[in-house]
């Protein structure tokens, strides 16, 4: 869960999977509220309890929402009802294909009101307007920003063309460490509502995120056409001296060749700092089980970047040029002939 204001109106963000997403969202709503908006946040029974939490406490509690007959719990929809009667008002997609055309512009701001949303570009559209805030276009951007097939240059407005594209720049999600993701996700938010507000500096700096990330890309499939293969199930690619490259696109490309293992010889890093070159390895997710890349170091060696090696896990390794060409590229052609 994430959470900033909208012009006045807090807004919190976050999905309703588990108890503990329930009991986080009815600790950060402070207890002088008087009326909660939850929308786009399809029903389930943790946000039939949320809500009922709510009304037993003496909150007037809203839902608009645009997933009915969806997800494992339909019947959940019903349970929201039951609470809140005319004032949930769940539809179907085919009915509201984004959900700001839900909420009436401004409809939910003033002193102790809160916004509880789903955390995507839909349901920051609808806590937007429901606040108070919106731009040229918001609801047609609402309808694409759900379906992402839709989402293109020529179906969104240039500014909802820029923020769709800064989503993919958002580090991913880390189950050890949610926090990064969630945070980056946040602040992506919060720019973009500014920059909706017609703040320059929000919107360049969206833009600029966009173009770093689209040269990053441009980048990495350019050097993706220089992998080779220096044995069987092995994929290749020098990227020394090259500029800043998309990580995630370079790898899908090798791991495009249907190779095992792939491997990047680079300029940074812990060994290319004590060797000027280091090789890194790494095993393609579905072959982990197979493959064991210590295996490929003899026994006994050391493990270090002034050794020229790091082999701590199964499926990463890092080595220096000459180790690479002295023990691991042999102990790969004798593995995979
Ligand atoms: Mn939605």
């Amino acid at each position: 869960m994430f959470s900033f204001s909208i012009a006045t109106t807090p807004a919190l963000f976050t999905k309703f999977f588990a108890a503990v997403d329930r009991e986080a969202t009815l600790a950060a709503i402070p207890s002088d509220t008087r009326r909660v908006l939850f929308v786009d946040t399809p029903s389930t029974p943790e946000l039939a309890e949320t809500v009922k939490a709510l009304v037993e406490l003496g909150v007037e509690v809203h839902v608009r929402d645009h997933h009915r007959g969806e997800g494992r719990n339909p019947e959940a929809a019903e349970a929201v009802e039951a609470v809140l009667g005319g004032n949930a008002r769940i539809v179907d997609r085919k009915t509201s294909p984004g959900c700001a055309v839900l909420v009436e512009l401004g409809e939910f701001t003033g002193e102790g009101t809160v916004i509880v949303a789903d955390p995507d570009l839909d349901g920051l559209t609808a806590s937007m307007k429901a606040a108070g805030v919106s731009y040229e276009g918001l609801e047609q951007d609402a309808e694409i920003f759900d379906v992402r097939p839709k989402q293109s240059a020529e179906t969104l407005t240039p500014l909802g063309w820029t923020v769709v594209r800064a989503l993919s720049t958002l580090p991913s999600f880390n189950p050890q460490r949610p926090e990064i993701a969630e945070n980056a996700k946040a602040e992506l938010f919060q720019s973009f509502v500014k920059a909706a507000s017609g703040d320059a500096e929000a919107r360049a700096g969206l833009e600029a995120k966009v173009a770093a990330y689209e040269a990053g890309v441009a980048e990495a499939k350019r050097l993706a056409e220089g992998i080779t293969s220096p044995c069987a199930q092995v994929s290749f690619v020098d990227t020394c001296g090259a500029p800043r490259h998309d990580l995630n696109t370079l790898t899908q490309a090798m791991e495009a060749t249907g190779c095992k293992v792939t491997v990047v010889r680079k300029d940074a890093g812990p060994i290319a700092a004590a060797h000027r070159v280091q090789y890194s390895l790494a095993v393609v997710r579905k072959h982990q089980e197979e493959i064991d890349l210590r295996n490929l170091v003899p026994e006994g060696s050391e493990s270090s970047p002034k050794a020229g090696i790091i082999s701590n896990t199964s499926f990463l390794l890092h080595c220096s040029e000459k180790v690479w060409e002295e023990v691991i590229l042999p102990a790969l052609r004798v593995r995979f002939g």
